[in-house]
């Protein structure tokens, strides 16, 4: 069904959309390209919600060339009116002989109505091109249109034999900065970074996105104009976090989930109550569904073992990434994750590996946990 040429302009369509992945929340990285025969007439990528779609980019650039050419595109394109007129009525009117999308839009708006849209005007309209690698491009976005939640990851840093800090609770540092500068693509790629008052109080910590700790690799698609700041989630249960902690000294969004609101608290921080469960915690399943409601698509949790083992036990993590550093700490100091005592192997958590590299001295794993 699909030839060598569209897999190579799939690719470049997928490529461009990449370029928008950090700054397209809540809307998904989309790529778009237009071919006149075997040549390129236009391209374009999401940029930011609100803004133009990539077909906008595409069928701009093109002009009148647009007519009677085959558009590649990495999602389908839309068929609703949201901040943006639909995609699929811009191709219609622009003449385009065929479209194909790497898959189906999975927001409930458009869900097939788009390619419905252009065969009904006419049009030869296909998806399934590379459809694996377009949803890697927005697990989250997918995610929350599937849950109405954000795709969660649960981050660690650890000594080979599994552990995250001293007993006296010093852990910095384990990893190297290789590891520590990935941290930060994840915390940038991220609409919220999630941490409790524990971690906040022990490291003082900003949980921000520095553009100068990001990869160099990465500075270059991503301007430090740019940079976007992910919503910090900070559980604040009992109110123990005082205005002078570095994260309330940088003027982002900051969303404190209290067991009580109690002002004093400088203007880009928001005091949020939720239901507590039967043992008086935040009932973490109500936040995720809060920021679910706050278009958040994904969410980066650095936070330490109690917060971790609460989200895997109640089966809220989606992935985890462990960065592990060649160093070993000793049965005395601190865990990863705080669990119930098993007692049968059936009963342990199951995670499947989706990918392992090294960074630098470390090692990055990857995995996605089974609920
Ligand atoms: C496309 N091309 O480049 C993107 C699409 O509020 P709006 O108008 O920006 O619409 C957002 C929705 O449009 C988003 O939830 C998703 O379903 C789709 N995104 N569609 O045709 C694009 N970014
Ligand atoms: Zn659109």
């Amino acid at each position: 069904m699909f030839t060598e040429q569209d897999a190579r302009w799939m690719a470049r369509a997928l490529e461009l959309a990449r370029l928008g992945r950090f700054t397209t929340s809540p809307n998904p990285a989309v790529g778009a390209v237009l071919v006149q025969g075997t040549e390129l007439v236009g391209e374009g990528y999401h940029r930011q919600a609100g803004g133009p779609h990539a077909e906008v980019f595409a069928l701009c650039q093109a002009g009148s060339r647009a007519l009677g050419a085959t558009a590649y595109v990495t999602l389908e394109p839309c068929s609703h009116h949201g901040r943006t007129p639909p995609c699929a009525q811009g191709l219609i009117d622009a003449g385009v002989a065929r479209v194909v999308a790497a898959m189906v839009d999975p927001n409930p708006q458009v869900a097939g109505r788009g390619l419905a849209m252009l065969r009904e005007a006419g049009i030869e309209a296909e998806h399934g091109l590379m459809a694996a690698e377009a949803a890697r491009l927005n697990t989250g976005f997918i995610h929350r249109m599937r849950t109405g939640r954000p795709h969660v990851t649960v981050k660690l840093a650890s000594s080979l034999d599994g552990r995250t800090a001293l007993a006296n609770g010093q852990s910095k540092w384990i990893t190297g900065p290789d590891a520590r500068r990935d941290v930060h693509k994840h915390r940038a790629l991220s609409c919220a970074v999630l941490s409790g008052a524990d971690t906040v109080l022990a490291d003082n910590a900003s949980l921000n996105v520095r553009w100068t700790e990001l990869p160099a690799s990465l500075r270059g698609d991503y301007p430090q104009d740019r940079l976007r700041q992910p919503l910090r989630v900070i559980i604040d249960g009992q109110n123990r976090l005082t205005p002078d902690l570095a994260l309330f000294s940088i003027p982002e969004p900051i969303l404190l989930v209290r067991g009580g609101v109690s002002g004093g608290l400088p203007k880009w921080v928001e005091e949020c109550v939720l239901p507590l469960s039967a043992d008086g915690k935040v009932a973490l399943g109500a936040l995720l569904d809060e920021l679910g409601r706050r278009q958040l698509n994904y969410l980066w949790v650095e936070a330490g073992a109690r917060l971790g083992g609460a989200l895997l036990t109640q089966g809220l993590v989606d992935e985890l990434i462990l960065y592990q550093a060649p160093k070993l700490m000793g049965s005395q100091a601190r865990g990863l994750f705080e669990l119930p005592c098993f007692d049968a192997m059936a009963q342990v958590p199951e995670l499947q590996l989706s990918d392992c590299r090294r960074l630098g001295p470390d090692i990055k794993i990857t995995a996605k946990v089974k609920n």
